[in-house]
């Protein structure tokens, strides 16, 4: 040991007090006498953006989480001081700066009420192996706070008394608690009396969060390195925690094409191309609706990315041609790690301009995946990321590949300890160079950024289409993503469930697990339940691993495959519900999925429920989730909920038995809702829509509900050509009306509305459209509950 060195173990060490305060516009620093500087940036009136240095200078201000887009601007900031304090005050926010050490304590400006304060608040320990610091921060927990968020966790919804970590890892047949696994996405929401709030700690180094585990009321988070920075978020809804955290890292750049909302078949692997076809056609034959079909690595000559294997695929433009006259839109796989082979001509090229990732010394950063020994490109140059998305120009522009899923992108690396790259290997960073400490949460987000960059530009004039399992914060703004290599088992169907529900939370609503798991084999009970589950899931797709037998809506009997092609059909008719979802994701960050402490947080019962969730706005979904059930216990959120299968009516804020026989699942509709829906097609736009369904479900009272719709793929859209109806519905004893109002420039195939009208009380006597009675004979009334008419309606009174 070498003693008499300044290098002593100097423990935690601590702001001291306040000596400079100066305000710049929206940005406000304070030093302290050990060279501590805060800097809080008002970005928002709910949004303070706290950084810290512990040398006096900052860090190149750059982040991969925060979008360029980002809202910004607040209508008030005063900063004033007391003996104690600097005071900060926006319209919604008082934050207390303590003079002493650097202390804050956050109030909500309109009732004073105490929503955030800092326990030890900011301290680090200097790193003498890498320089810099660990950086730490500690938080009081406040009575009965609870927490969410936070990625891909595999755990039920409430985070309390749990320890994370955030550090993205390849996780074959993850667990229910497994820790961490593929994404890291640091961001948390709290809640405690009625009102929430969030934190974005945007550092890319291994980070840990800590929710009253170590301590029962000290909440705490901490990084490896770099800089603590973090972002607190004001609701009080959590709702619009969630969608300001959106807004923050970013909404989806564009509307997914409408089919990747369909059902899509994978596995590892479908070949050769007769194997595929055989798959494709039997899709078909069945009519089980189906959009998307994959080709997992086999596709590829020697596993090398950007190939085709001669002998599987010897035509592949043919082959994907013939395939798109079926409906069926072909989605290839890449992986980051190029084969070492100078007669291969991607690794010539990434070789010659030095694109490869290197050592700190100097050597090319080998390891082996598939295609053996491997060099990987470094995805954190802006130059290399150019040079990836233009390697897609064959592929989606000649071979017309519609998607590209990108894996093993965490980077995952064969036979080594942490199946990543080592700590030192060093990375562009866009012009920040660094280790591998700090890029390694964000390589797979600038893999799926650079694939999506060449989607885009080669897709054109159509829509991107990009499938990651690594993810940082941000990555939404450019991808899809699966929850990884799950497992055929009951739990995982749960651990799904969580996973949608949590990533949705957590500003990334494009997400699906593998239908039926990965590993091993589920029997068709499983499968079919799972499927009820994934057609409620944005992404849906069913993936497995390929060796343990097959795993198609078909492979487990006809009662099996009736289950899976009616819930499948129930997707395909959702389609205009879940597009506008998707729609409301991408304009204003509202998550697709809903769990019920996001959908009603004033419901103390909703803090600690897990299965139930809110697919959109009006459907409440909930999946079975064990063998052998005729039905389960679930709890019903406040207000009334009408049953989808039998329209029984259900008041809600307790707990209540559902039947649910295998060939049914717990689905209700909020009353008041109006749930579009298209016929049931094999494909997307196999049918013109002639007619646009329209399930309206009575309440006494008042509920809006939306469609938007537009040409399902392009962007005329962003140039207003789309379609949003907000309909207004308002029932009384005797009377329904409906008011619609227009905007967009689209104009869509169907000239009428098929109006379904559930839970009417009364017997209709009487229409009329826009004031003018129509006699009702000229309704087309089909039985009692069922009335055509044009799409283009402003008010419609139904009267008893
Ligand atoms: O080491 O490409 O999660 O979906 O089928 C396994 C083969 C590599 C892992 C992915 C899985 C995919 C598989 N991949």
């Amino acid at each position: 040991m070498i003693l008499n060195t300044e290098l002593e173990y100097k423990g935690n060490l601590f702001p001291s007090k306040i000596i400079k305060y100066e305000k710049n516009l929206n940005v406000l620093s304070f030093t302290t006498a050990n060279g501590v500087v805060l800097e809080v940036t008002v970005r928002r009136d709910s949004i303070l953006r706290f950084r810290f240095t512990t040398t006096g200078i900052f860090e190149n201000d750059f982040s991969y989480a925060i979008t360029k887009y980002a809202s910004r601007g607040y209508n008030h900031l005063e900063v004033t001081e007391d003996d104690k304090n600097y005071i900060i005050t926006t319209s919604k926010l008082i934050c207390n700066i303590s003079k002493l050490d650097l202390r804050t304590s956050i109030f909500d400006a309109k009732d004073k009420t105490l929503i955030c304060e800092d326990e030890l608040g900011f301290h680090w320990e200097e790193s003498y192996e890498h320089g810099g610091d660990v950086v730490k921060m500690s938080k009081t927990a406040q009575a009965g706070e609870s927490y969410f968020g936070l990625g891909d966790k595999p755990v039920d919804n409430n985070l309390k008394g749990k320890r994370f970590e955030n550090w993205v890892t390849d996780s074959y047949a993850y667990g229910r608690d497994t820790d961490p696994i593929y994404k890291a996405i640091p961001f948390y929401t709290a809640l405690h009396n009625k009102k929430s709030y969030g934190i974005f700690f945007d550092n890319t180094f291994r980070s840990f969060f800590d929710f009253c585990s170590e301590r029962r009321n000290i909440t705490s988070f901490w990084a490896h390195g770099g800089e603590m920075n973090y972002y607190f978020i004001y609701g009080p809804d959590m709702s619009d925690v969630v969608v300001n955290y959106t807004d923050l890292t970013g909404k989806p750049h564009e509307m997914p094409a409408l089919w990747t909302l369909g059902y899509h078949q994978c596995k590892w692997s479908y070949y050769p191309e007769s194997n595929v076809k055989e798959i494709t056609s039997k899709f078909r034959e069945l009519e089980i609706p189906c959009d998307a079909i994959y080709l997992d690595i086999d596709y590829m000559e020697g596993f090398r990315c950007f190939t085709w294997s001669k002998e599987y695929f010897p035509d592949p433009k043919r082959m994907v041609k013939e395939l798109a006259d079926d409906g069926f839109k072909t989605i290839v796989i890449i992986d980051p790690g190029i084969k070492i082979d100078m007669d291969y001509s991607v690794f010539k090229e990434g070789l010659d301009k030095d694109y490869f990732c290197k050592r700190a010394d100097g050597p090319y950063m080998k390891g082996k995946v598939w295609p053996g020994e491997c060099y990987f490109p470094d995805f954190t140059n802006p130059e290399v990321r150019e040079w990836w998305s233009n390697l897609f120009k064959e592929l989606v522009e000649d071979i017309g590949v519609k998607g590209v899923w990108n894996d093993m992108n965490e980077p995952a690396v064969m036979d080594v300890p942490g199946k990543t790259f080592p700590n030192d290997v060093r990375h562009d960073y866009d012009g920040n160079q660094c280790s591998h400490r700090k890029a390694h949460n964000i390589y797979g987000m600038q893999m799926a950024r650079a694939t999506y960059q060449g989607l885009k530009k080669f897709s054109y004039p159509k829509r991107p289409f990009v499938i990651t399992r690594a993810a940082y914060s941000g990555t939404q703004r450019y991808t899809s993503s699966w929850t990884g290599d799950n497992i055929a088992t009951w739990d995982h169907l749960t651990i799904a469930n969580l996973q949608a529900q949590r990533m949705c939370m957590s500003g990334f609503s494009f997400i699906g697990s593998d239908i039926g798991g990965f590993a091993e084999q589920p029997n068709g009970e499983l499968y079919a339940r799972w499927i009820q589950l994934g057609i409620f899931h944005p992404f849906c797709r069913t993936h497995s691993s390929g060796d343990h037998g097959d795993q198609e809506p078909w492979a487990f009997g006809k009662t099996i495959t009736d289950v899976v092609r009616k819930f499948i059909e129930i997707r395909y008719q959702l389609l205009p519900y879940l597009y506008t979802a998707f729609w409301r994701y991408a304009e204003d960050g509202v998550p697709i999925l809903k769990s019920l402490v996001l959908y009603d947080q004033e419901d103390t019962q909703t803090h600690y429920r897990n299965d139930e969730f809110i697919f959109g706005e009006k459907i409440l979904a909930c999946p079975v989730t064990g063998p052998n059930q005729k039905g389960r216990r679930m709890y019903i959120p406040r207000g009334q909920w009408y049953n989808y299968w039998t329209d029984e009516v259900v008041i809600g804020g307790q707990e209540v038995w559902v039947d649910a026989d295998l060939d049914s699942m717990p689905i209700f509709v909020k009353e008041g809702a109006i749930i579009p829906k298209y016929p049931i097609q094999q494909y997307v736009g196999e049918k013109t829509i002639n007619e646009l369904l329209l399930d309206v479900y009575y309440a006494e009272g008042k509920e809006e509900s939306m469609v938007y719709e537009d040409a399902t793929d392009g962007y005329d859209y962003i140039k207003g050509r789309y379609s949003l109806r907000n309909f207004k519905l308002s029932g009384k004893k005797k009377e329904l009306i409906i008011q619609q109002h227009k905007s967009g420039k689209f104009v869509t195939t169907y000239k009428t509305f098929k109006l379904n009208l559930h839970g009417l009380p009364f017997k209709i006597s009487k229409v009329e459209v826009d004031n003018v009675e129509i006699p009702l004979k000229d309704l087309k009334l089909k039985g009692d509950d069922t009335l055509v008419l044009t799409k283009e309606f402003n008010e419609l009174h139904i009267i008893g």
